[in-house]
């Protein structure tokens, strides 16, 4: 479970880091399944060249992965999980949505500052997103920044632009969050965050994991969200379906 000045960060700064939450060897196993959905995915984005807000070449955002491989699905189920999510959401829980994103040497442009509640409402509005880093995610790669204490400023209007929703033009640059393979930062969905460019040579691969209470809806048609398994109910692992 987190301890109390992790759940004290998260309230005020509306994040926190796990270091070295998962092995090498975890890692490695889950690349592995993604890669596979990743190529899939790359090769149907080549024919259009751009798909939504994944651009041939450059970044590909491959999603609800828990759908299409079960190992992937218990992997976003799993009791660390669990422990992590329910500390900050209580005790019923289900996984709202995942996506791998992989940056291309190529990708010479930011992925916009947004809030994740920018792509779609919620009710209740608060989830927490999970980025787990598949391989050392870098400044030089592209990691993610953050404004830490922006989810305070509550849901903040996104303009679309062709790379994706923005919330944030101001020229402050955040905080760089560089994440060791197997690290994840955990952060509240009305968080500004962005990704910066990949100037190296080679992919900057993420796995992301989202979780809301169970039950969270969509406020303007009424359909629950169902993109996921529960995960917990009553604050216990739950994984009979
Ligand atoms: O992984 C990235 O480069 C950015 C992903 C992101 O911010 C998102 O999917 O909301």
């Amino acid at each position: 479970m987190l301890n109390e000045n992790q759940l004290k960060q998260y309230e005020q700064e509306g994040y926190i880091i796990l270091e070295s939450l998962f092995s090498a060897e975890e890692i490695d196993a889950l690349t592995k399944r993604i890669d596979i959905l990743d190529e899939a995915s790359e090769a149907e984005l080549v024919k259009s060249g751009h798909a939504g807000i994944s651009t041939a070449k450059k970044i590909n955002f491959t999603v609800l992965l828990n759908q299409k491989d079960d190992a992937i699905k218990t992997f976003a189920s799993q009791q660390k999980m669990v422990d992590i999510t329910t500390s900050l959401l209580g005790p019923d829980v289900k996984l709202y949505w995942d996506q791998s994103v992989y940056k291309r040497p190529e990708a010479d442009r930011d992925f916009p500052w947004h809030q994740d509640n920018g792509y779609a409402p919620t009710q209740p509005e608060h989830y927490v997103t999970c980025w787990l880093a598949l391989e050392d995610a870098t400044i030089e790669n592209g990691c993610i920044w953050i404004h830490p204490g922006s989810h305070k400023q509550g849901f903040v209007e996104h303009r679309d632009s062709d790379v994706g929703k923005q919330c944030y033009f101001g020229d402050d640059p955040g905080m760089a969050v560089p994440l060791k393979k197997g690290s994840m930062v955990v952060f509240h969905s009305l968080l500004f965050h962005r990704s910066t460019p990949n100037r190296s040579n080679t992919t900057r691969k993420g796995y992301i994991m989202q979780y809301s209470v169970d039950g969270a809806f969509n406020p303007v048609t009424g359909a629950v969200y169902n993109n996921g398994p529960v995960i917990a109910l009553e604050g216990k692992a739950y994984s009979n379906q």
